[in-house]
């Protein structure tokens, strides 16, 4: 069993989902940690698995994920968590004009016991007119991925893992452990 830790179900239930189709176990430590502002999701990411790593006793990786905007200069991007709670999926709508593609970022990082190993993930997309979708989370709700017509939030759980940033981190990361073996 290897350990995900995050305070965010839906993470997890994504993470397990794909995991539990490739006959991999995990366990989900549900924690909040601190999480340092910097420019980039890779730094927070790492920053994080490094302070987790002085206290942690087994192998274990966590991810952080950005939405970037592009008419906002990558904005939210290291500040979506903040930004998601602070103004939410309307007031975001109406920061934007006709310009609306936006990329998310996954940036996962796991801890060997040694060593830490990076994974990434991109979903290109656009900003939705309105939201729309009950699924999912955060900004899901005013996500279309590129090629689609749905938001993420109109996709069950399997629809949002075959094209996310997150799955497509997590599928580098779950060849990583094929190749390497699980700890
Ligand atoms: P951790 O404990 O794992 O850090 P978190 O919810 O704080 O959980 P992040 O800092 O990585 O997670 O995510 C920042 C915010 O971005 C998050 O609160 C959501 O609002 C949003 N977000 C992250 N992944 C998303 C996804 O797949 N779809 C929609 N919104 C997402």
């Amino acid at each position: 069993m290897i350990e995900f830790i995050s305070s965010n179900r839906h993470k997890f239930v994504e993470i397990k989902t794909r995991m539990d189709e490739c006959n991999l176990g995990i366990t989900w430590v549900r924690m909040k940690y601190e999480e340092i502002q910097a420019d980039t999701t890779e730094e927070i990411s790492l920053d994080s698995a490094k302070k987790l790593s002085s206290f942690r006793g087994k192998p274990f990786f966590l991810e952080d994920t950005g939405l970037y905007i592009t008419s906002l200069n990558g904005f939210p991007g290291p500040y979506s968590s903040y930004v998601s709670k602070k103004l939410g999926n309307q007031l975001v709508l109406k920061l934007l004009d006709d310009e609306r593609s936006a990329v998310f970022l996954t940036v996962l990082t796991y801890w060997d016991g040694r060593s830490f190993f990076q994974f990434s993930g991109k979903l290109e997309g656009e900003i939705s007119l309105v939201e729309r979708g009950k699924n999912g989370f955060g900004y899901d709700p005013i996500f279309i991925p590129k090629g689609k017509d749905l938001t993420l939030a109109e996709m069950t759980v399997e629809e949002k893992n075959e094209i996310s940033h997150r799955s497509r981190a997590l599928n580098k990361f779950i060849e990583f452990l094929r190749t390497n073996g699980m700890p």
